[in-house]
């Protein structure tokens, strides 16, 4: 790879990839060993599939020729998996032709170097027939499925590349992407680059089926793919910090993060003493390390719903913020409250007021006439206090897939849907003055403990925790695009490089 000392790249199928060092003579599973070592090329690639009408025009051009961004347009794929699931085209879903997978890949030194190494690609898996490239050329080809293949590639990584720079032998090397963008608050705007940037989006928790909650790339990828289809700009890690895939995929498909730490549940006057404090901030500090360099984190968020009536809310919380101010000076910090704002204590520090509400929820119960009304008063009283920019970080309504009634019902899909439209109306009015996001509660079902309002876990999601759209999503769906189009900026026509190649640039 030109400029990479111990790079290479390969095109080929749809193919799960593992590369070992050459087991002699069999097909052994590769297992590390003192004298093995394997390196894992499960990820992200980059793909493309072939809609040419003879769904040859891949060989024509011969996209293996060059990284496969220079022929055109490429998505990111998780390998291993299935492209047809994880996509939201449907004529993905429906495919059937050649489809290019590329992986650029940086070997160990000592791989390339020493010529008594020998290095094997070995797929493990690729249906249905795969053709590898590796730096551009044809190294093997394999007919059927399911079964391993592999192909010594020795020779072409070794072919004469030293691992030299100006200035000697390399030691050590570390890639950051990097982002540049500013973020800033005034009385009724958040600001980045300082143009104002209105917040629509949701609320998710790393969940789902099987998985319960752990990474898990492929999940990730569909969820990514589901923000893009509803046109969300933005979410919240509600309640912990996410993988530092997701704030990775984030900063690379410009999907702007409030990045909230574990502070859930300070809701007793003993949850506000000095030990809880001192470890409150110590988690602050870990959260800003690990997470200041992803430019899509554009706020902090140091507590969910804590009981910040309580007397020693004011100290505990000016403590916080003061805190993570002070670890990163360029990002605003907040709490997300759900107290009323003549008694809130954390209010007076915070750059930004998030509330949940519930109206017409846990509030009033199936009166969703009543919510203009409260929703209306709910603003103007905290703006009229505080005259800081508001966020409605959480609103929704617990809804049953496939449950139906009309005139809606607590429970059914309608009722959320003309739920969310009641809290629309008046959104709409206030972001006009200072309200500056709308965060729906929540993205997707998710698992909970047992108890009465929990038919089988949180059913507010406005997908399934199979990810499949409720009405609610498609009522969002057509608001959030309105909205980005309303309040989007021409971009450039310059496109950063990092987003060339993703499908989510808007
Ligand atoms: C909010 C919490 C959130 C819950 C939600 C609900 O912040 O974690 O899941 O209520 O009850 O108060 O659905």
């Amino acid at each position: 790879m030109p400029g990479r000392p111990a790079g290479s790249w390969a095109l080929l199928g749809p193919l799960l990839w593992s590369c070992a060092l050459a087991l002699r003579g069999g097909m052994l599973y590769p297992r590390e060993s003192p004298s093995r070592e394997r390196k894992e090329l499960d990820g992200l690639w980059s793909f493309r599939a072939d809609f040419s009408a003879g769904r040859h025009e891949g060989f024509e051009q011969q996209w293996y020729r060059r990284p496969l961004r220079e022929s055109g347009p490429t998505v990111d794929m998780p390998v291993p998996s299935s492209f047809n699931d994880v996509s939201q085209d449907g004529q993905l879903r429906n495919f059937i032709g050649w489809v290019w997978y590329e992986r650029e890949v940086t070997l160990p030194q000592r791989w390339i170097q020493d010529p008594d190494t020998r290095v094997v690609l070995r797929i493990g898996s690729a249906h249905y027939y795969a053709i590898v490239w590796v730096n551009g050329v044809h190294v093997t080809e394999h007919e059927g499925g399911h079964l391993p293949f592999e192909a010594d590639i020795s020779k072409l990584v070794q072919s004469g590349l030293t691992a030299q720079t100006a200035s000697g032998p390399m030691s050590d090397f570390y890639t950051l992407p990097v982002g540049i963008r500013t973020v800033a608050v005034t009385e009724s705007r958040f600001l980045i680059n300082g143009k104002p940037f209105y917040f629509h989006g949701v609320n998710k928790h790393e969940d789902s089926d099987i998985r319960g909650r752990g990474f898990d790339l492929t999940l990730l990828v569909k969820d990514f793919h589901l923000l893009r289809w509803l046109g969300a700009n933005s979410f919240r890690t509600s309640h912990y910090p996410y993988a530092e895939e997701v704030m990775q995929l984030c900063d690379r498909y410009g999907i702007v993060v409030i990045d909230e730490c574990p502070g859930v549940g300070i809701v007793l006057p003993q949850n506000y003493g000095n030990v809880s404090l001192q470890h409150h901030l110590e988690v602050m500090e870990e959260l800003v390390r690990r997470d200041k360099n992803h430019p899509a984190v554009v706020m902090w968020s140091v507590a969910n719903e804590p009981k910040s009536f309580l007397k020693p809310a004011g100290y505990y919380f000016k403590t916080v913020i003061a805190h993570t101010k002070a670890l990163d000076p360029s990002r605003p910090v907040t709490f997300v409250t759900n107290s009323n704002y003549t008694t809130d204590l954390g209010a007076p520090y915070v750059d930004v007021i998030c509330i949940n509400s519930y109206y017409s929820w846990y509030h009033d119960y199936g009166h969703l006439e009543l919510i203009r009304l409260q929703l209306e008063s709910q603003f103007e009283s905290w703006y009229g206090a505080y005259q800081k920019p508001i966020i409605q970080s959480e609103y929704g309504a617990e809804t049953i897939a496939g449950f139906h009634q009309d005139p809606p019902l607590m429970f059914t899909e309608e009722y959320q849907k003309s739920m969310l439209e009641q809290y629309h109306l008046v959104l709409d009015q206030k972001r006009k003055e200072y309200v500056v996001g709308e965060l729906v509660w929540n993205f997707a079902d998710f698992m909970t403990n047992q108890s009465p309002q929990r038919p089988v876990g949180n059913k507010k999601g406005i997908f399934t925790r199979q990810r499949q759209p409720k009405s609610a999503a498609f009522l969002l769906r057509d608001r959030y695009w309105r909205l980005a189009n309303e309040t989007r900026y021409h971009r450039s026509s310059v496109r950063p490089r990092c987003l060339g190649n993703s499908p989510f640039t808007f």
